[in-house]
């Protein structure tokens, strides 16, 4: 404040001002704009890191607590530490852990909100999408996108965790959600396994195909396998000084991201390997799939191991060491910022 100080007289006319304006529930501007428009990004959401290693037996807990029918989706919900009780990790997106035991379905249902999944631990899972089912392997990157029908089945001996990552704060946020169950708990198989990956995600697309704008991509599955191929080829080449090797998932149909509201992002960092700092208005959710090493958050730091999922706020610096070959995993709202024309990034040095 520039201002001189106000008088005692003064201060009690604008007390009394704002509370008869407040009766009308009006409020003055000028006591918030510097809280309403801020210099910079000034987030409620603080860093945080979820060690798998100490969370896993809670996962398998609720396990023998609650049936996924019962359940419908038996979800341990990541909260950022700063938004307890809002169910959000950031303050655009919503993390679980997500456990289907041997036998189990999730029965089917659809909603508005966009989801997406990336598997961690066991093997024999199943996620149906409007009708074609894909087997879950460890590391795989699959979507639900808004209103298709989806359900989640064990058909085999293992206990299967995958990371659940949605727009639910977003939905939350516009009044727009919509969900409704399904008569049936499983889908009538429509198409068989891997039919959208070959007509969608092979450099291919059907003849008639025409997406229209901001469609979610029909390939529903990104194999880890060839996501790590793809890494482990361009880290033949130099690394970014900021971001290692780091590619985004696309649509391959119009190369926009997977989902409209839900970016996400894989990147190869050798062992050795440390990221200059880099900070970007999309608050971010990583996953170490492979490796480990050390992550910086503004003044914080912690160990990452595979499996553990750490939170970077908006506008904090990131930095990321690799004491072995590293594979990250990580998803944000960039494409909603993206779309506004808000999104920015700032690499240290630049
Ligand atoms: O698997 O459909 O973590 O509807 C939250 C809401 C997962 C799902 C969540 C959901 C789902």
């Amino acid at each position: 404040m520039h201002t001189a100080p106000l008088s005692a007289e003064a201060q009690r006319q604008r007390a009394d001002f704002y509370g008869r304006i407040g009766q009308q529930h009006m409020t003055p501007l000028w006591e918030v704009l510097g809280a309403l428009v801020p210099p910079q990004p000034r987030t409620p959401v603080v860093a945080h890191l979820w060690r798998y290693a100490e969370l896993r037996s809670q996962v398998m807990e609720a396990g023998q607590l609650i049936s996924a029918e019962e359940a419908e989706r038996r979800v341990l919900i990541l909260e950022n530490p700063a938004l307890r009780g809002q169910s959000c990790i950031t303050q655009s997106l919503y993390a679980g852990l997500q456990l289907i035991m041997p036998g189990e379905v999730a029965p089917a249902h659809r909603h508005t909100q966009s989801a997406l999944r990336l598997v961690l631990d066991g093997e024999g899972a199943y996620t149906a999408v409007d009708g074609e089912r894909t087997t879950m392997r460890r590391g795989d990157f699959i979507i639900t996108p808004s209103w298709t029908w989806h359900e989640h089945g064990n058909l085999g001996s293992q206990p299967v965790v995958w990371l659940d990552g949605l727009d639910i704060p977003i939905v939350r946020f516009l009044d727009a959600g919509f969900a409704e169950r399904s008569e049936r708990p499983s889908q009538q198989p429509l198409r068989p396994e891997g039919d959208a990956l070959a007509r969608y995600g092979a450099n291919m697309l059907p003849l008639d195909y025409q997406p229209r704008p901001a469609e979610p991509t029909r390939v529903f599955v990104y194999p880890y396998d060839r996501t790590r191929a793809s890494l482990l080829a361009i880290a033949q080449g130099q690394p970014d000084p900021h971001h290692g090797h780091k590619l985004r998932f696309v649509n391959p149909a119009t190369g926009a991201s997977p989902m409209p509201t839900i970016g996400a992002f894989a990147q190869w960092l050798p062992a050795g390997f440390e990221t200059q700092a880099v900070r970007s208005t999309d608050g971010s959710v990583h996953v170490c799939l492979q490796g480990g090493g050390e992550v910086r958050v503004g003044e914080h730091s912690w160990r990452f191991d595979e499996n553990d999922v750490f939170v970077v706020p908006s506008w904090q610096a990131l930095q990321l060491r690799a004491d072995s070959n590293s594979l990250l995993f990580s998803f944000s709202d960039r494409p909603v910022q993206q779309a506004l024309g808000l999104w920015r990034e700032q690499r240290e040095g630049r």
